[in-house]
């Protein structure tokens, strides 16, 4: 990656003290936060049975590589856990109960103290003042309120700073622009796929455009790529920042951008962040992509050691950042580990399918891919909508422009795979985290 010369705003820092900390101080801090993370996980049933098999006490940890010695904790021990099996204090320090965003079954429970609550809000500001966040601005916060982390995570965040918050939370399209309108918010904070369901009800109705303020937008909660980014920023004449969390290990103010937008800060302070080989485990050098492998350091309510995202990324590996944090930065989320379709033996992620259509003009960003084994042979289709303006009766035309499309996938994944242009506005818009994937063959597996 090329380093960015210029901030793309201003280079603000909520807190340096310990965002530009001298890495070796940073260390310091990160070594005497891990052996206390250390003791209290050794409070919770889990760890007691994994801890002294290894001979592992918060005094027994001496270096930060030591942190390699700690058990590894999954989402499948959290659930063999349900419903609060990590919780690590008592029931009445705990203020806030969230929950992820499963789509089966039930929950997984998190919990935090009020020190956790105040913690969270900070990091939350300083992902938003990095991206250009500041005391008189207006946001439009249209993330669910509920157990989803990102409504209140994001309140909270917002409140630190002292800007004024509109808690519309997601939903009603119509009435989104209506207050964007009214309220002139110059910042928007939702999914990227709710960005592009207002862009679309921003082209169909009689709101115009220059009528509003927004300037800027966080996006985050799920994948997207640098390619969607610039479709929303040229169709909504904003600038979009990227953020990533999730819920068990706090939801988001995990990493962020910041003004030079070259990858996410990863707030290392309350953090440690390893990438490791998903089959192996074994830690992978910066700029090699595999699963990030987060331990929270200061976190009370809900201590995890080693928690495996599944998340797919890279640490980029080209020096400090210009803008003075000295925190390293991870890349977009290129996939999930359990998102990865093995199609004909190849793997390919979504993300990669999405670069390559949204390279072509004439598409819209709506896309849904749908794999299915009707015989004894992966075949998957990519139902895209084309821009309205380039939708044509002209066979030869359509015929061109798919055949453009399975040339751009076959480039990036190697497969040949079937193409459905459909009409503009057919396929299914989002409020919340997009669903682009249907896989007939897990179905019936
Ligand atoms: O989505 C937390 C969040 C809310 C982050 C709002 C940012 C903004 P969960 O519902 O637990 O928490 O889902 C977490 O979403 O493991 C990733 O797979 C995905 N994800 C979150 N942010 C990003 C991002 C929230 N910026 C899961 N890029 C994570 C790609 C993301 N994937």
């Amino acid at each position: 990656m090329i380093m960015n010369t210029l901030p793309i705003i201003e280079n603000n820092i909520w807190q340096p003290e310990f965002e530009c900390m001298r890495r070796d101080d940073l260390e310091a801090l990160q070594l005497q936060r891990l052996k206390k993370a250390v003791q209290r996980a050794s409070a919770l049933p889990f760890y007691q049975e994994k801890l002294p098999a290894e001979k592992l006490t918060a005094d027994s940890i001496r270096s930060l590589d030591d942190l390699r010695r700690l058990p590894m904790t999954t989402k499948a021990d959290l659930r063999d856990n349900y419903p609060l099996g990590f919780m690590g204090v008592t029931r009445n320090e705990i203020a806030r109960y969230q929950g992820t965003s499963g789509t089966t079954g039930k929950p997984t429970w998190v919990a935090y103290t009020q020190q956790d609550v105040v913690n969270w809000s900070n990091l939350c500001a300083r992902f938003l003042v990095a991206g250009g966040l500041k005391r008189e601005h207006t946001v439009q916060l249209s993330f669910g309120f509920g157990l989803f982390t990102g409504g209140f995570g994001l309140h909270f965040g917002i409140e630190q700073v002292g800007a004024a918050i509109i808690p519309i939370s997601s939903g009603n399209s119509e009435r989104q622009l209506m207050c964007m309108l009214d309220l002139q918010p110059e910042i928007l904070i939702c999914t990227p796929s709710y960005a592009l369901k207002l862009m679309d009800t921003l082209g169909q109705g009689d709101i115009d455009r220059s009528k509003l303020n927004l300037k800027h937008a966080f996006f985050g909660g799920e994948p997207w790529t640098e390619n969607m980014r610039t479709r929303i920023e040229e169709g909504m004449g904003i600038r979009c920042w990227n953020n990533y969390g999730l819920a068990e290990i706090q939801g988001p103010g995990v990493s962020g951008e910041c003004a030079y937008r070259n990858g996410m800060h990863f707030q290392e302070d309350q953090f440690i962040f390893e990438v490791v080989d998903p089959q192996t485990l074994e830690p992978l050098p910066d700029g090699e992509r595999g699963e990030i492998v987060i331990t929270p350091l200061v976190r009370e309510g809900f201590p995890l050691l080693r928690y495996r995202t599944r998340d797919i990324g890279f640490i980029y590996n080209d020096g400090e950042c210009p803008c003075g944090r000295t925190s390293r930065r991870m890349s977009r989320i290129l996939g999930r580990t359990d998102d990865m379709l093995i199609i004909r033996g190849v793997n390919v992620f979504p993300s990669q399918i999405e670069t390559a259509l949204l390279k072509i003009d004439s598409l819209a960003p709506h896309y849904m891919i749908e794999v299915s084994r009707p015989e004894a042979m992966d075949e998957v289709t990519v139902h895209i909508e084309m821009r309205p303006e380039m939708f044509s009766d002209s066979m030869i035309e359509m015929q061109n422009i798919r055949r453009e499309i399975s040339g751009a996938i076959a480039q990036v994944t190697g497969l040949h795979i079937k193409v459905n242009l459909v009409s503009p506005n057919t396929l299914e818009r989002f409020e919340g985290k997009a669903r682009r994937v249907i896989d007939h063959r897990k179905l019936v597996d």
